[in-house]
């Protein structure tokens, strides 16, 4: 089988890169395997693609955002009719468990759907004017060329968070994949065209941070940036948007936490563990990366727990029986790999997992094992940084005023959650934990697309993506004053 070679889209066209150079994508579960060959993009299919989506936006822009809202009602469809084989795709370039890459096509169609809807409301207000005689009215309206730079995580879901608000705003999109998993926003895009997007409004060129994301931010035409990845390129994203005062939305690191009281039901908080830690192989910004636990109940949920993540079935993720998949790369399994010495040179007590899957087909791909510590404290490097791995660090506290203290001891601000039965204590945590997402009894992961989503400190910058918040990304507010009276009206001064 010869390896299919994927071109940019740019202007409603596949075409090849300036550069004439390509990249291979491999699966991360069986490196002998190309899962598809993609340009190696250079800055000037970027101008190319952002010329087609700022010519594009001329037009766009005017479509009555109930029509736009049909053209993505279809791509929904489309991607629901398609979510077997687009899952089946994304397991192979990213690695994760077919159940969840059915899972991240599912959180694209219900955005899509979600945005679709938005195109008949996008609602504005209407309030008195302190005049007489005068209406006053607050409306959207788009920026213009929006450039997105996604992860390889989410490979579809994340893209569609950024694209379909931008769309329905009435905005035109220039992507740059992940270089890991650019064939899942190569469907998306090929979707959205033969389903009516016009030519130009979305455009997707593939290549590196370097030569394809930091053209895109340095492009005077593009007036949003949105960008899903560390907190140390973030910064600089925000750096490269600020000259020019570009909307810039950023969603970075995550140190997610799980309390857990003494009352807690622990089949059910080492389900929400398990899951929260190892689910995506711990590749996720809301992954569970700290667990802490009442002194009284630390010593059986780690036992339970290290049972339960020694059992996990490790493998390719297109086997249904499979639990957890590969890290994406090689890059990412030795930072695991480099955490696990860490870990270990600080003191914490390695309990289950550390080490590399070796022989038979785990020698094809960057399989590692879920792995657990104990006795973690809070001057230790795993407590601290994010590890974007299976990798959970288990602490314990004596009081619920420790635990809080300890749940916001990390310069991140995304996701945290609470096992507990006792009412004051959730509600409590609820409200003095500070992060954008909370959970009651529930796993740190597994965010819906209608609720807003995003983090406080080092994770955000307080903007939110999904929900009606991430509209706010894509367009800016227009008051509007129309004074009926036929005189001449002061405000501030006529009205008194
Ligand atoms: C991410 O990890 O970047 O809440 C996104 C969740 C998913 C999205 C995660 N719905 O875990």
């Amino acid at each position: 089988m010869s390896d299919k070679v994927y071109k940019n889209f740019i202007n409603g066209q596949w075409v090849a890169s300036k550069s004439g150079q390509t990249f291979e994508n491999r699966n991360p579960a069986n490196k002998d395997e190309v899962v598809g060959v993609f340009q190696k993009s250079n800055q000037d299919d970027v101008n190319d693609a952002v010329t087609a989506a700022a010519e594009a936006y001329k037009t766009w822009r005017l479509v009555p955002a109930p029509k736009r809202g049909e053209i993505l009602y279809r791509v929904a469809n489309r991607l629901f009719a398609e979510k077997e084989r687009l899952s089946q795709e994304m397991t192979r370039e990213m690695g994760k468990i077919i159940a969840e890459t059915r899972g991240d096509t599912q959180e694209a169609i219900d955005m899509t759907y979600y945005m679709a809807g938005e195109g008949r409301r996008l609602f504005g207000q209407t309030t008195p004017s302190e005049l007489g005689n005068k209406f006053c009215m607050t409306m959207r309206q788009p920026l213009g060329v929006c450039g997105f730079i996604t992860p390889w995580n989410f490979p579809m879901a994340i893209p569609s968070w950024k694209s379909m608000p931008a769309l329905i705003c009435g905005n035109t999109v220039v992507i740059k994949p992940a270089t890991d998993t650019p064939l899942s926003v190569v469907n998306m895009v090929k979707v959205m065209d033969e389903e009516g997007i016009p030519p130009g409004v979305i455009n997707m060129v593939t290549g590196s941070g370097g030569a394809v994301g930091q053209p895109i931010i340095n492009d005077p035409r593009t007036r949003v940036i949105s960008f899903t990845g560390s907190t140390e390129v973030g910064r600089k994203v925000s750096e490269g948007c600020a000259p020019t005062f570009k909307h810039a939305c950023l969603e970075m690191g995550g140190k997610n936490v799980q309390i857990v009281m003494d009352d807690a039901d622990l089949e059910l908080a080492v389900d929400g563990a398990l899951w929260g830690a190892f689910g995506t192989t711990g590749q996720r910004c809301t992954a569970t990366s700290r667990l802490i636990c009442h002194k009284d109940v630390v010593g059986k949920v780690i036992s339970m727990l290290a049972k339960r993540a020694a059992a996990l079935k490790v493998g390719n993720g297109l086997d249904e029986s499979v639990q957890m998949g590969p890290a994406v790369n090689e890059g990412q399994l030795n930072t695991v790999l480099e955490y696990v010495e860490i870990g270990k040179k600080d003191g914490a007590r390695l309990v289950t997992g550390g080490e590399r899957l070796t022989g038979g087909d785990y020698d094809k791909g960057f399989f590692v094992q879920p792995t657990i510590f104990a006795d973690v404290t809070q001057s230790m490097r795993i407590w601290k940084e994010e590890i974007f791995g299976p990798v959970l660090s288990i602490g314990s506290f004596s009081t619920f005023e420790e635990a809080i203290e300890m749940a916001n001891d990390t310069p991140y601000g995304l996701s945290a959650s609470i096992y507990t039965q006792n009412v004051n204590y959730a509600y409590a945590a609820m409200r003095d934990v500070y992060t954008g997402i909370f959970y009651v009894n529930a796993p740190t992961i597994g965010a819906e697309t209608h609720l807003p989503f995003g983090g406080t400190k080092e994770t955000g910058n307080g903007h939110r993506e999904a929900a009606t918040a991430c509209l706010d990304v894509f367009s800016e507010w227009k008051s509007v004053y129309v004074d009926f009276s036929g005189t001449f009206q002061r405000a501030q001064i006529d009205n008194q």
